[in-house]
């Protein structure tokens, strides 16, 4: 996995990269040029990159944040080949995971301790370009192609800002734990940092894909006494078992609404319920699940544009609580190296979740098969 890095901070660099040039139309392999990084920016060699369900959701069309012609991906490993001007936390050579959440340590958003969210490139990020002048480092014959998330991993090369990529063990396996960059942190972290589970709790998952999969995990490590998968496809309970589902329930399988189907279960509600679809009406389930008095429930699914959650505030009132969860509550470059370490140290899982391996080529292929119930994660070989 060691790819051979050569320093050209000066130069533009020709990369293969896998183009979104309009919503839904098949993503084509082009020959990109990557422009040298500026102050505060890193271009990284990106040799592993896998795909998420966001990923998908922007190329649809419906994130009201998608910009085409751009360059998708946020879940990738790779190595620094050149940084600019004032760039001191990383040099060429590092290994590194970008991270679509900044974390620059300065900001209000840094400084409050209260969130993980960032806000110093966020304005950039959200449009497509670097901060520094407002454009995109990605070009094709002169034509701008934007980024995504501050990330665009579907690229041999991409530039990020220095506050957005984590530097990580070098011994650490790029091709497994890229999926340290989105999928799996996000699931964890809903557990441990958003919702807080505690020893004995009762916990539901609705949608039993890589995020739902790292919510169990996340909830056996905390000790909790029941974890309720949910999901319309009766294939993921087998799967799901291996990662501390202790039960499950296919709403199919019930004329009742799925909120009742949980409460009837668990004497009056869950503690804990977490939202992994992007589903509106499911995280109104999700809610309403929730134990009178305490229950929480943690919207981690992305839902489309003009999508809205509902409920009635009694159910609030009455001591439910909502709450939501970017990036699981980690802080990305403080905590994805401490993420490593404890992939190294096996105990958390990662390999576990990488049900397909291809390559960057066969990027369409890979988007094919994350709609079939069998795909977790689909690494590619950039
Ligand atoms: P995925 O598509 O692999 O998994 C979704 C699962 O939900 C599938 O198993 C599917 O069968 C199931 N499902 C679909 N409709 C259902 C329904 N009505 N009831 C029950 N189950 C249903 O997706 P993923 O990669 O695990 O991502 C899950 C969601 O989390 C996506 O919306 C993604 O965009 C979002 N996400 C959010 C963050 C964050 O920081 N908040 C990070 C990563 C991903
Ligand atoms: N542009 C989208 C936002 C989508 C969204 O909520 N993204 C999550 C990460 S999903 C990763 O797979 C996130 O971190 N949100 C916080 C942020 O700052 O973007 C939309 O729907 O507008
Ligand atoms: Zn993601």
């Amino acid at each position: 996995t060691q790819g051979q890095v050569i320093t050209c901070k000066d130069l533009f660099l020709m990369s293969k990269a896998a183009v979104a040039w309009e919503a839904n139309k098949p993503l084509s392999i082009e020959d990109v040029q990557v422009a040298p990084p500026q102050a505060g920016e890193v271009r990284v060699k990106i040799l592993f990159t896998a795909l998420c369900h966001t990923d998908a959701y922007t190329w649809s069309g419906k994130d009201p944040e998608g910009l085409f012609p751009c360059i998708l991906g946020h879940e990738a490993a790779g190595i620094v080949e050149s940084v600019g001007e004032g760039v001191t936390e990383v040099q060429p050579g590092d290994h590194v995971i970008p991270c679509y959440q900044a974390e620059c340590r300065e900001c209000k958003f840094c400084k409050s301790g209260k969130t993980n969210l960032c806000g110093k490139v966020r304005g950039a990020t959200g449009v497509g370009v670097m901060m520094n002048d407002r454009k995109s480092r990605f070009s094709i014959n002169g034509k701008p192609i934007y980024h995504f998330m501050g990330t665009s991993t579907f690229s041999q090369y991409t530039v990020v800002h220095d506050v957005s990529v984590a530097k990580i063990d070098p011994q650490a396996p790029l091709e497994k734990v890229c999926l340290l960059g989105c999928g799996v942190p996000t699931g964890l972290g809903a557990v441990w940092n958003t919702a807080k589970v505690e020893a004995g709790s009762i916990v539901a998952i609705f949608g039993l894909g890589t995020v739902g999969l790292a919510v169990a995990e996340g909830a056996k490590t905390a000790g909790a006494s029941r974890v309720i998968g949910i999901d319309i496809d009766s294939k993921k309970f087998d799967v799901a078992k291996n990662f501390g589902v202790t039960e499950f329930v296919n709403p199919k399988d019930h004329d009742k609404p799925i909120q009742q189907v949980i409460v009837d279960l668990t004497d009056g509600g869950v503690d804990y319920s977490f939202e992994c679809i992007g589903n509106v009406s499911v995280m109104r389930s999700a809610l309403e699940c929730c134990h009178k008095g305490w229950g929480t429930s943690v919207i981690v699914g992305v839902a489309a544009s003009g999508q809205e959650i509902s409920t009635r505030p009694f159910q609030l009132v009455t001591g439910r609580v909502w709450k939501g969860t970017a990036f699981g509550g980690f802080k990305s470059r403080s905590q994805v190296p401490w993420l490593v370490e404890k992939y190294m140290k096996k105990e958390i899982k990662v390999d576990e979740y990488i049900t397909h391996n291809l390559t960057l080529n066969e990027i369409n292929k890979a988007f094919d098969l994350m709609h079939e119930g069998t795909c977790l994660r689909c690494v590619l070989k950039v």
